[in-house]
């Protein structure tokens, strides 16, 4: 065993996903894609293995595992679905912000129902008027008494009209970072209202609504951290969130190797597999060293994050922008080794291009990544 292998543990735990995945997962997910199937009853299914809750603490009810566990989780679920294993992510994103930061209260009034996913978590912090620049959101949230009354809109919510329970970024202060707080708002409360569901060019086995908020009455316990805190909660959150992201592409983008090689070996051109031309060979060769390259920082990213290194925030933003980018490029190249048949839905691998392909966008696009990495390092 060398510092660069996984552990007994980490292999165990990475057959666990991968045996779920082939049962639950790659059988169905075409159908789910094509008929834009929220498939709750295997997310709920991967909820019973624990993959709702993977760094949530064992006090909460969660299996709390590290940010390379999780990764590796994701990336098995990715295999059979990228869009649902990273729906899944989200999800646990959200319940390790309750879990790391909210008050006694909090805990117990949400997290027993999340970690088996009984209730589904969202995370909103995109609105129609801030997406990268998020420290400008302007959903107020106003004391009254014993509660907030809550206005504004969130963007592109996944899970959205779906999901149970919203973890959101809202304005109790001043403007910028400093001024935003994070509070639980439940989908039954008076107010919480959806947009249509929004058409997609991938992530079809999740809806991705707007949410409003329009005078919603939330109790002042569902804060999580302190008033002000809640930018910096988001962010956290989402170091272990772009990990998770990565996780999913390289995941995707695995499959997509893995049937660009079976497929070059089966097609037949100038009366050989088309496998022996050496640009093939080429392709292939480079396809899987990218991969592993990404794969290698990601890794090391979640370490980081696991331990919580001061470097972990550049680590992690690196390891999203790598993963994603390379995911997408593999997938690509996967659809290129097939022809014309990888534009056809008869294969996997035009899914996988669409689903990926978002990754470079979502938590943080990857011009924001090299932002927090180029800042780091000029930073006095
Ligand atoms: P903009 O911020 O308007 O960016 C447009 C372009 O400008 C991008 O290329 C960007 O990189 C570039 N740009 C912006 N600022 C700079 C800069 N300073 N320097 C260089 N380039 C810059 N959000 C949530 O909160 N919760 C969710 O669950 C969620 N789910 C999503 C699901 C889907 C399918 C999608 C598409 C988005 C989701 N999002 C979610 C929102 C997502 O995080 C944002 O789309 C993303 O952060 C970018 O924001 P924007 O779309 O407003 O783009
Ligand atoms: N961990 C802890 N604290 C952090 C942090 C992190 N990762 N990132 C920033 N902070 C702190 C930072 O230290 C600062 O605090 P202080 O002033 O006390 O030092 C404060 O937060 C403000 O940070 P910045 O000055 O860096 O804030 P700025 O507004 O310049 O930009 C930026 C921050 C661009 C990195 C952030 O707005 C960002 O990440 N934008 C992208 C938005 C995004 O990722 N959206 C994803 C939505 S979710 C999604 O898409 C899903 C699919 C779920």
């Amino acid at each position: 065993m060398t510092q660069f292998d996984l552990t007994d543990d980490q292999r165990e735990i990475q057959d666990l996903a991968r045996k779920f995945t082939a049962d639950r997962i790659t059988p169905f997910a075409a159908e789910w894609d094509e008929k834009h199937i929220f498939p709750r009853d295997t997310i709920k299914a991967a909820a019973e293995l624990g993959f709702a809750s993977i760094y949530v603490s064992e006090e909460s009810g969660g299996i709390a595992l590290g940010r390379l566990e999780s990764a590796l989780i994701m990336e098995q679920m990715a295999y059979g679905c990228a869009s649902t294993s990273a729906f899944i992510s989200i999800h646990n994103m959200a319940s390790w912000m309750i879990d790391r930061f909210g008050s006694q209260t909090v805990k117990d009034k949400y997290l027993p129902r999340l970690v088996g996913m009984d209730e589904i978590a969202s995370y909103c912090l995109t609105e129609p008027g801030s997406g990268s620049d998020a420290a400008a959101l302007k959903t107020k949230a106003v004391r009254d008494g014993d509660d907030y009354i809550v206005t504004g809109s969130k963007q592109f919510i996944s899970g959205a009209g779906e999901n149970e329970i919203y973890v959101t970024m809202v304005r109790t202060g001043e403007d910028g970072p400093k001024g935003i707080s994070c509070l639980v708002i439940e989908k039954g409360m008076a107010g919480v209202s959806f947009g249509a569901n929004e058409r997609k060019l991938g992530w079809h086995s999740q809806p991705t609504r707007q949410v409003m908020f329009d005078g919603v009455r939330v109790p002042k316990e569902n804060l999580v951290g302190a008033e002000g805190e809640g930018f910096r909660i988001a962010m956290m959150g989402l170091d272990g969130g772009r990990l998770n992201i990565g996780a999913c592409s390289l995941g995707g983008a695995q499959r997509c190797l893995d049937e660009a090689v079976k497929y070059t070996k089966e097609r037949k051109q100038f009366g050989t597999a088309i496998a022996d031309f050496q640009n093939t060979q080429f392709t292939l060769a480079d396809m899987a060293t990218d991969l592993e390259a990404a794969r290698a920082l990601l890794y090391m990213a979640a370490a980081k994050v696991t331990a919580n290194a001061p470097d972990k925030t550049k680590f992690a933003a690196m390891a999203k922008r790598l993963a994603t980018d390379t995911g997408s490029s593999v997938a690509d190249r996967a659809l290129q080794l097939h022809g014309g048949y990888g534009y056809l839905m008869d294969y996997p691998i035009e899914r996988f291009w669409r689903d990926l392909r978002v990754h470079s966008i979502l938590e943080g696009t990857n011009q924001v990544m090299r932002m927090i990495v180029g800042r780091d390092l000029t930073r006095q």
